[in-house]
């Protein structure tokens, strides 16, 4: 059973209580409104103050199972198509986790990103709110990529229970909790609105995408991220196919059959408690995967409280 609100403890920080949660695959910690792994909330709490925001930074920020790994191969290989072919790319030998670098935690330590040429390509689960303010005041591009919630957290489900080392965590206790806000960098409905919003106060530097759009239509997505990107495909590289073959070549069957997304490790996590297998961010990719797993009760309440969260923003799902 997952743990009701009055058994959530308290623990030192320093010079702050935090309350914090177990329930899922490692504990949580409620930091400044949000879920974060507890044991990266030292690192995620010097990101606001010491991380350094430039103008040309670009930073892929996502909820988490919203299709970051895909995101990332997406602007990787748009924005290095000058510097890398097909045969040549680092995504033939590094998991894309890998390749764009998370702000603060897993090779993206501060000390690292300061040290990367300009124009820096980065990544996020963070809220916007626990990014430094530069990144809205100074202008840095965001992409932001989330996705239908109920597929969201059927991904969440399975991955926290590939990555868990205990006892498994039911479909139904996953769901009270997301319910609840209580997961990885949850509640996803803050996380959601947070970036909306931004995306309708900086229209031409935030960029807000869902996973089911670039199902739909990838080839629009990609030409959209390359004019985003300030890298639009010339007219002789669409005469060539060079955006079609950016979507062959991130697809997800194409990704998922590269020797090192078979058998890499994909993502070490701080701590080392999870050593995340590259095959597990690559499970089935599909839209509406929820209808296999959630039952009609279960679809209903999540979509009225989608709604309710949502109400009079103008995001719907
Ligand atoms: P993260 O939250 O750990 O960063 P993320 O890549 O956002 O991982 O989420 C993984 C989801 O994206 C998986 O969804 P699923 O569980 O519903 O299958 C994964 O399959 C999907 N995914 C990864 N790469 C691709 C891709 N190239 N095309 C489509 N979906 C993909």
């Amino acid at each position: 059973m997952a743990q009701d609100q009055s058994v959530v403890k308290e623990i030192d920080q320093p010079g702050q209580d935090l309350p914090t949660w177990d329930g899922w695959s490692t504990p949580l910690t409620l930091y400044n409104s949000y879920w974060l792994r507890s044991h990266t909330v030292s690192k995620f709490m010097l990101v606001r103050d010491r991380f350094k925001p430039r103008r040309d930074d670009i930073i892929l920020a996502t909820h988490p199972k919203s299709g970051t790994t895909w995101l990332k191969s997406l602007a990787f290989t748009v924005s290095t198509r000058s510097r890398f072919t097909f045969d040549n790319t680092p995504l033939l030998t590094s998991n894309p986790q890998r390749v764009v670098p998370f702000i603060g935690v897993m090779g993206g330590d501060l000390d690292n990103l300061e040290a990367l040429p300009s124009p820096r390509l980065l990544s996020t689960h963070l809220p916007l709110s626990l990014l430094p303010p530069a990144v809205s005041t100074v202008g840095c591009r965001v992409v932001y990529l989330c996705r239908e919630p109920k597929d969201a957290f059927v991904s969440r489900w399975h991955f926290e229970n590939k990555i868990g080392t205990g006892a498994p965590i039911s479909l139904d206790d996953t769901f009270r909790m997301f319910c609840q806000g209580i997961s990885p960098f949850g509640p996803f409905w803050d996380h959601y609105l947070e970036y909306w919003k931004e995306s309708l106060a900086r229209p031409h530097e935030v960029m807000f995408l869902r996973y089911e759009e670039i199902v739909s239509d990838p080839l629009m997505v990609v030409r959209k991220l390359a004019t985003f990107l300030g890298v639009p495909f010339t007219e002789e590289e669409e005469e060539s196919g060079v955006a079609e073959q950016i979507v062959r070549f991130c697809s997800f069957d194409s990704l998922r059959n590269l020797d090192v997304n078979k058998t890499g490790a994909g993502v070490e996590r701080a701590g080392g408690k999870i050593l995340l297998e590259a095959a597990s961010l690559f499970r089935k990719g599909k839209v509406g995967d929820w209808v296999n797993h959630m039952s009609k009760d279960m679809a209903e309440a999540m979509d009225h409280l989608v709604e309710d969260k949502f109400k009079g923003s103008g995001l719907e799902f």
